[in-house]
């Protein structure tokens, strides 16, 4: 009998460039009192997102003091975490095509004033520290942040 050739299997166009990624989404405290949860999940939505979880929370101090591990040296961590902890936040677990460098994109830089219109924080942010939306920086950090409020 003849040898499957795997060789010979012929792959759907575009397999080849599939990178799902999963990406961890936080709509903070400011922009869940600006009430722009839907404008933000609209705008994910709208670029082919899938929210695959989604939960409200007051995120503890516990809980952003692990989040923000790597910021725990610098001199913004406390007005971080009192910002954080400020009130409810929206948690999500986002995913899509390359999500974790496109929802950054999406979000635009960490100072709000130096974001161009047209993104999350240069439509809706303050400052460098009021900045309405986390999205996860790498592979790594999304799994470990996912793992932190999803577990
Ligand atoms: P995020 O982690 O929240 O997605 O933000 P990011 O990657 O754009 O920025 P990162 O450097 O990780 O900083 C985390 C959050 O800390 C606050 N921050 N304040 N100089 C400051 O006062 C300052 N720098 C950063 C912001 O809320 C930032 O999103
Ligand atoms: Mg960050």
């Amino acid at each position: 009998m003849e040898k499957c050739r795997v060789s010979g299997v012929k792959k759907k166009a575009g397999d080849e460039a599939s990178n799902i990624e999963k990406s961890l989404v936080i709509i903070k405290p400011d922009g869940v009192k600006k009430k722009i949860v839907g404008e933000i999940i609209s705008r994910l939505e709208k670029e082919n997102f899938k929210i695959e979880k989604l939960k409200m929370a007051k995120i503890s101090r516990e809980l952003a003091c692990k989040h923000y591990y790597e910021h725990k040296d610098k001199d913004f961590f406390d007005p971080l975490i009192d910002y954080i902890t400020s009130g409810p936040s929206v948690i999500m677990v986002v995913s899509g095509e390359n999500s974790i460098s496109r929802i950054r994109e999406l979000m635009g830089p960490t100072d709000s004033r130096k974001a161009k219109k047209g993104t999350i924080r240069g439509d809706y942010g303050v400052d460098v520290t009021v900045n309405v939306i986390h999205g996860s920086d790498s592979p790594e950090s999304a799994k470990r942040e996912i793992e932190l409020f999803f577990k």
